[in-house]
């Protein structure tokens, strides 16, 4: 059994790439702190555990930090191997999966937030001009 000592994750609620970690942290048994973000005001510990992104999630192991909902996904899958395997076996199989989790990457979820979450994006464009909101809303809407 992979060790669970010092295992944090930084994300934000409502995040979908935060959710893929922690279904993968919940499916695992996997216990670990949570810490929220305010993205409109990351924390030190975020800019230093991502500082190339700086984006949740970034999952925290031992100090050591993982970042990238995917790649976080496949390294818990790595680290906790002894149970609920996320990956099928087969080759082939795994490069489906990677393919399908790709193209939800490049094509859903922001059509999503462009549909869906507009009022939402809006209300952090209300509260912060130069933060997530400000980038998000250069997304453009579908036309009615
Ligand atoms: N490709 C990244 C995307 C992560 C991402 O976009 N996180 C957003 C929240 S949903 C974020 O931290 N945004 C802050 C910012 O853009 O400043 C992943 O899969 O982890």
């Amino acid at each position: 059994m992979a060790s669970e000592k010092g295992v944090m994750l930084l994300d934000f609620w409502v995040s979908p790439f935060g959710q893929r970690a922690r279904i993968a942290l919940a499916e695992k048994g996997v216990q670990y702190e949570y810490k929220e973000e305010n993205l409109t005001e990351k924390s030190e510990l975020l800019l230093k555990a991502n500082p190339v992104h700086k984006k949740i999630p970034v999952l925290i192991h031992d100090g050591k930090p993982v970042c990238e909902s995917l790649i976080i996904v496949e390294y818990i899958d790595e680290v906790w191997s002894d149970k609920a395997p996320l990956m099928p076996s087969d080759p082939y199989q795994r490069a489906q999966a990677r393919f399908w989790a790709d193209f939800i990457d490049k094509k859903v979820y922001f059509i999503l937030f462009s549909l869906h979450f507009r009022p939402f994006i809006m209300y952090y464009h209300a509260i912060s001009c130069r933060g997530l909101g400000a980038k998000l809303l250069h997304i453009p809407c579908a036309k009615k």
